[in-house]
């Protein structure tokens, strides 16, 4: 039998088998499932001896014909994750609307917004303070938007519940989006002492906070990261402070490497947010958005 009507048969039979739903799956699929089906598909690839088609490229074939009939359907349930966000720049994924309707059930908490330049160790901070599993100078892994939720103790001794909006890293060219401005309750903003770059960003964000934030109360903290490469520093410390006197907003220089050094700023954090009528505390249980931890030192 020639490979063509062999091929045909495969597509027919076991490709359909392989594939079925696979929309709903394959994504969620470990890497090892994956290789497993790819083992099979080679297999018949070699047993035909005609070229077929890899698992992974039918999985983002038929994923982008879903989508293009779901942007043309405006009835159907999914549509609306095809909307822009309110920034313009990015859709919304379905990931980010289950993280709200979470968020909804778990009621009133603060909410915090990190932000600064890319790679200043905004992510780092977060999984370390919430969770002590971050390792400095592990492999980066530029975010999008992540959710974290953690329960803080502030210096009253009560619990606050906070969730903090881990944003995009900025780069050249890219703005911060402002919707951000209009919900956050309090802001952190990262910038890194070996990158006078990244503090400059954070100065201009600051600015960008006092010009267009919708609340009239809004706790600002800043932390100058990776203070254990002392040896790169090229943001002086006593310059930073100064700057931070004069905006009126506390700054901490801190290390993911060292977790008590990141304790005091986001206690003060939620102690400040919730001052006049509410109560405040963090400790971080794991409760996951994107995540939720807890803070013991
Ligand atoms: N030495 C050292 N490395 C750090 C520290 N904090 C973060 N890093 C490292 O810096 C890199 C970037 O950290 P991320 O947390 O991904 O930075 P980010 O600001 O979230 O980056 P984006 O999400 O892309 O904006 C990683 O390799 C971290 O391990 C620190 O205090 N000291
Ligand atoms: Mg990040």
């Amino acid at each position: 039998m020639g490979p063509q009507i062999l091929k045909k048969f495969y597509s027919c039979t076991i490709e359909s088998i392989l594939t079925g739903c696979i929309t709903a799956w394959y994504g969620n699929c470990l890497a090892s499932d994956r290789k497993a089906l790819q083992r099979v598909v080679r297999t018949a690839q070699y047993i035909t001896g005609a070229k077929l088609p890899a698992i992974q490229d039918l999985y983002t074939r038929r994923c982008q014909r879903k989508a293009l009939k779901i942007v043309k359907d405006s009835s159907h349930p999914s549509h609306r994750l095809f909307s822009l966000l309110p920034h313009g720049k990015r859709y919304r994924s379905a990931k980010s609307r289950v993280a709200k309707r979470l968020i909804i059930i778990m009621g009133k908490s603060c909410k915090v917004v990190v932000c600064g330049l890319a790679a200043v160790g905004k992510t780092a901070v977060l999984e370390q303070l919430l969770y002590a599993n971050h390792i400095a100078g592990s492999e980066p892994m530029e975010t999008l938007e992540d959710i974290y939720i953690g329960s803080i103790e502030t210096d009253r001794g009560t619990r606050e519940q906070v969730r903090f909006y881990d944003t995009r890293g900025l780069r050249d060219g890219l703005e911060f989006p402002r919707h951000y401005y209009s919900f956050a309750d309090g802001f952190v903003l990262v910038y890194s002492i070996d990158s006078k770059e990244s503090f400059k960003r954070m100065e201009a964000l600051k600015k960008d906070i006092d010009r267009y934030r919708d609340k009239k109360e809004v706790t600002i903290v800043v932390l100058g990261n990776k203070l254990d490469m002392q040896e790169q520093r090229s943001v002086d410390s006593e310059v930073a402070q100064h700057w931070a006197k004069t905006e009126k907003v506390r700054l901490w220089e801190v290390s993911v490497a060292d977790r008590r050094t990141l304790i005091e700023p986001f206690v003060h954090l939620a102690s400040k947010m919730t001052q006049p009528q509410s109560k405040s505390s963090f400790p971080l249980s794991r409760n996951k958005n994107k995540g939720s931890g807890s803070l013991e030192s």
